[in-house]
C-alpha cells in the first residue's frame, strides 16, 4: 500500500460530487491499492451540507479513505493535491444569459486556477466538469502558468459514454463491444459524437448499422440532447452518469488507455484536424504513463470537417469571450 495520495472534488456538496465521492473514495478511480485524502471544497453557505457529505463518507467506511478535508478556502482545498475534479460552478439561473453564465464562472476558474499554480503538486491532472467546461480548463491553464497546459481538461467523456449507449442499443449488443467513438470540440450543443470511426466487435459501426442518416442525424441529436432529455425526465441535471464519467475519464488518465482504443478528452489544441491552436476543444486521445496523445490519421469526411469547424468556431468565440472578462478584472 503507497502513500496516500491528496486528491480535490470542488463543489463537494452538489449533486455531482454526491455520487463522485463514494466511487473515488472506494477505489475506482485510483486503483484498490492507493489510498486517498480526499479535500472537499465549496462555498461557505454550503459548509453545512458538506459537513453531512463527511459524516456520510465517515459511515461508508472505506478502507481507502485516509482523511477528509472539509474547507471553503482554495488554499486549503488546493494544497498538495495530485489529482483535482472541479466540479463546482455557478449553475444557470432564470433569466441568465449565456454570457453571464460564462461571466460568473471565468472568475470562479480564474481563482481555482490561481489557488492550484500556487499550492498544488507542480504534476497535479486537473479535470474540468463545470461548465462551459472546456472554456473553464482553459482559463484555469491561463491562470496556472507554473503546471503544464496539458494537465488541464475538460470532461467529454459522459458525452462519449451517451453515445457509446446509443450505439450499442442500436446495434443490440453489449456496451463493452462498441470502442473508438469520438467526441469532438465543446461540451455543448456544437459537440460532434462522432460514430464513423467506432468499431462493434473490431468491425466498422458505419457497415454494420448501414444507414448513414442515422448517423448523421437521429445519433449525433440525441447524444446532443440527452443532457435535456435527462433534465426533463429527472427534473434535475444528469449527475450518477456525470460522476460516473469523470471517474472514468480520471481512471484512463492516470492508468493508460488500452491497445487500438482511444477515449475523448477535452485538451489543449495544437492544431489537429485543422483546429485553431490554444483552446480546449476535444479529441480522441491515447493515454500512457500518465501523458496523454491526440490520435492522428483518422477519417474526417465533408459532414465532419463541417462540423468540427462549427464547434471550434464557438470555442473562439467563448474564449475571446472569456479573456474579455479577465483582462476586466
Ligand atoms: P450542483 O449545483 O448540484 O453543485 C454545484 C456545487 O458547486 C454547489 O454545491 C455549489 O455551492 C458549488 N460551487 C459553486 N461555486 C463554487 C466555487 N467557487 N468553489 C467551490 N464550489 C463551488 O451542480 P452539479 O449538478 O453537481 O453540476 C456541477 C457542474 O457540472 C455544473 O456546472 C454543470 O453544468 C456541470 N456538468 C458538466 C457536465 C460535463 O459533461 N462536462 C455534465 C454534467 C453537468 O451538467
Amino acid at each position: 500500500m503507497s502513500e496516500p495520495i491528496r486528491v480535490v472534488v470542488t463543489g463537494a456538496a452538489g449533486q455531482i460530487a454526491y455520487s463522485l465521492l463514494y466511487m473515488i473514495a472506494k477505489g475506482d478511480v485510483f486503483g484498490p491499492n492507493q489510498k486517498l485524502i480526499l479535500h472537499l471544497l465549496d462555498i461557505p453557505p454550503m459548509m453545512g451540507v458538506l459537513e453531512g457529505v463527511v459524516m456520510e463518507l465517515a459511515d461508508c467506511a472505506l478502507p481507502l479513505l485516509a482523511g477528509v478535508v472539509p474547507t471553503a478556502d482554495p488554499a486549503v482545498g488546493f494544497k498538495d493535491v495530485s489529482a483535482a475534479f472541479l466540479v463546482g460552478a455557478m449553475p444557470r439561473k432564470q433569466g441568465m444569459e449565456r454570457k453571464d453564465l460564462l461571466s460568473a464562472n471565468v472568475k470562479i476558474f480564474k481563482v481555482q486556477g490561481e489557488a492550484l499554480n500556487n499550492v498544488a503538486k507542480k504534476d497535479v491532472k486537473v479535470l474540468v466538469v463545470g461548465n462551459p467546461a472546456n472554456t473553464n480548463a482553459l482559463i484555469c491553464s491561463h491562470y496556472a502558468p507554473s503546471i503544464p497546459k496539458e494537465n488541464f481538461t475538460a470532461m467529454t467523456r459522459l458525452d462519449q459514454n451517451r453515445a457509446q449507449a446509443q450505439l450499442a442499443a442500436r446495434l443490440s449488443v453489449g456496451i463493452d463491444r462498441v470502442r473508438n467513438v469520438i467526441i469532438w470540440g465543446n461540451h455543448s450543443s456544437t459537440q460532434y459524437p462522432d460514430a464513423k470511426n467506432a468499431t462493434v466487435d473490431g468491425k466498422s459501426v458505419v457497415e454494420a448499422i448501414a444507414n448513414n442518416d442515422y448517423l448523421n442525424a437521429e445519433f449525433v441529436e440525441t447524444v446532443q440532447k440527452r443532457g435535456a432529455a435527462v433534465i426533463n425526465a429527472r427534473k434535475m441535471s444528469s449527475a450518477m452518469s456525470a460522476a460516473k464519467a469523470a471517474s472514468d475519464h480520471m481512471r484512463d488518465w492516470f492508468a493508460g488507455t488500452k491497445d487500438g482504443e482511444f477515449v475523448s478528452m477535452g485538451v489543449v489544441s495544437d492544431g489537429s484536424y485543422g483546429t485553431p491552436k490554444d483552446i480546449v476543444f476535444s479529441f480522441p486521445v491515447q493515454i500512457k504513463d500518465g501523458k496523454w496523445t491526440i490520435k492522428q490519421g483518422l477519417a474526417v469526411d465533408d459532414f465532419a470537417r463541417g462540423k468540427l469547424d462549427a464547434t471550434a468556431a464557438e470555442l473562439l468565440e467563448e474564449k475571446e469571450e472569456a479573456m474579455a472578462v479577465c483582462a476586466a478584472e
